[in-house]
């Protein structure tokens, strides 16, 4: 038994009830064989057993109030897993749906994709099982505060940076870091990223994780001989992700033709206008069921799968993990799909993504492709370490070239080593590369 599935095995054991942090594992630690095979020396130090174990991980009770004055409590997490290249960096997860294994799954993703950026940033992740949907602001600002009394001792600008995910936008940033301010009694904004313009976050990181996956996808399709101008896109979700990538992938002249919520999807075939979606979905938090009455010749289908069987050439899941599971993509494949851009973390399946590979489907995976907005995450710590901030056309220039640089280091990686253009296993190797060597060149 080779060193990778030892480790592999031995992960299955031990994680047996944390499905999605092994489903992320089984696909990271395979692509690492021709590595290790290349550095006996890793198996000595314990390097993989190392790299798949978070180096802490905080766990902590958010009691709150809410607007009738009933209290709550809900369950809250730090993974800081692992600070070979840089501090823990990696988003807030508010959801029901968060657990350890998700978290873990996310943070474990993030050590790579923040070592594809090529910026000093390790890799973390946390969230809470809080439920941010129908919630007052008042309710928001006071989980919030909460959270961070909790976390604050954990974290620090050179210590674990946090930043947004799902249900963590720009709103509940600036609580977060309000609260964090209070409480130490500093102004440390490089403590946290994706914060306001007024207080120091970075122009374009709002932008930047839907913005930098058509600037992937679009060194993809050119380095295919293929251009995104006049495609068909299907883009699932419609929060951060989803609205910036359709925003990107129109003005390359792509024709958005769907979007969905947790609810359900709507179809446009003049193309989606997203000054609606904006509108419904970041101004008034609503339902994107309601474009039709914005958009009456527009149609709206309950449920989230059947977005996948609207006929497309390009298709960016950008919602959630396993959104997009097999029968997903043979109907995807069945319908002529050129492309698949993973805008959110592992939004396919193993299998899916199997199946796109086997199809000669050309296919960017999340680590790479959504690399965007950590990258930018970076680039707003780097602006408060100077205490400067840079403008949106410096932003941007910057997120393009190390998009286009992700792109090339991944593909390098995979034909360095005899696997073709496979960007899944050319992304897993290329971030590897660079944290193996900080964690073997630092010692135990
Ligand atoms: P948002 O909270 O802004 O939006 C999430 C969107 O996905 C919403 O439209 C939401 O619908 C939908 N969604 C969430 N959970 C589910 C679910 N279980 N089933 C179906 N739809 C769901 O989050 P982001 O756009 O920031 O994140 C989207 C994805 O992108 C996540 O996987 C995240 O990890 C990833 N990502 C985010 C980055 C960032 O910078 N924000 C960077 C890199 C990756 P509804 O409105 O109904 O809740
Ligand atoms: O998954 C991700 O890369 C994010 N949610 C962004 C993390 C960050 O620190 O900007």
């Amino acid at each position: 038994m080779s060193y990778v599935t030892q480790v592999l095995e031995q992960l299955k054991q031990t994680y047996r009830n944390e499905p999605e942090f092994l489903q992320a594992a089984e696909e990271i630690l395979p692509s690492l064989e021709p590595v290790l095979a290349a550095h006996p020396e890793y198996q000595k130090a314990a390097l993989l057993e190392r790299f798949v174990e978070p180096e802490r991980v905080v766990s902590f009770a958010v009691p709150w109030m809410d607007d009738k004055g009933e209290y709550h409590v809900n369950r809250g997490w730090r993974v800081q897993f692992n600070s070979a290249i840089g501090p823990y960096k990696g988003g807030l997860r508010f959801h029901p749906s968060v657990n350890l294994s998700i978290l873990k799954f996310l943070g474990l993703e993030q050590i790579l994709k923040n070592s594809l950026t090529s910026l000093p940033i390790g890799g973390g992740k946390g969230g809470s099982d809080f439920d941010p949907k129908g919630k007052s602001d008042g309710e928001i600002m006071r989980f919030c505060q909460s959270f961070m009394t909790c976390l604050y001792r954990s974290i620090g600008a050179d210590v674990d940076v946090p930043a947004g995910d799902i249900g963590v936008g720009g709103r509940e940033i600036g609580y977060l870091y309000g609260q964090y301010k209070r409480l130490t009694g500093t102004v440390t904004p490089g403590v946290i990223t994706g914060k306001g313009i007024s207080y120091g976050g970075s122009l374009g990181r709002t932008e930047a994780t839907g913005y930098g996956l058509l600037f992937f996808v679009d060194e993809m399709m050119r380095d295919n001989g293929k251009s995104l101008d006049g495609m068909r896109a299907v883009i699932s979700g419609s929060g951060n992700v989803a609205i910036y990538a359709a925003e990107k992938a129109q003005e390359l002249g792509v024709k958005v033709v769907a979007m969905s919520d947790s609810n359900g999807y709507i179809v446009d075939e003049d193309g989606v206008d997203l000054s609606v979606v904006k509108e419904i979905k970041l101004a008034r938090r609503a339902r994107i069921k309601e474009y039709l009455q914005s958009v009456p010749s527009a149609r709206y289908f309950e449920g989230c799968k059947g977005i996948w069987t609207v006929p497309c050439d390009l298709a960016l899941p950008c919602a959630t993990q396993n959104e997009l599971d097999l029968s997903s993509a043979f109907a995807l494949i069945a319908h002529g799909v050129v492309a698949i851009g993973e805008g959110a973390n592992m939004p396919c399946t193993l299998d899916a993504q199997k199946a796109f590979v086997e199809h000669g489907v050309l296919f960017a995976p999340a680590k790479a492709a959504n690399a965007g907005g950590v990258a930018t995450s970076a680039l707003e710590m780097a602006q408060n370490s100077a205490r400067l901030s840079w403008s949106k056309e410096q932003v941007f220039g910057q997120l393009q070239s190390i998009m286009r640089s992700i792109y090339r280091n991944a593909l390098a990686a995979a034909r360095r080593y005899g696997l073709g253009d496979n960007l899944i296993d050319g992304a897993n190797i290329a971030g590897f590369e660079r944290v193996a060597e900080a964690m073997y060149a630092l010692g135990l």
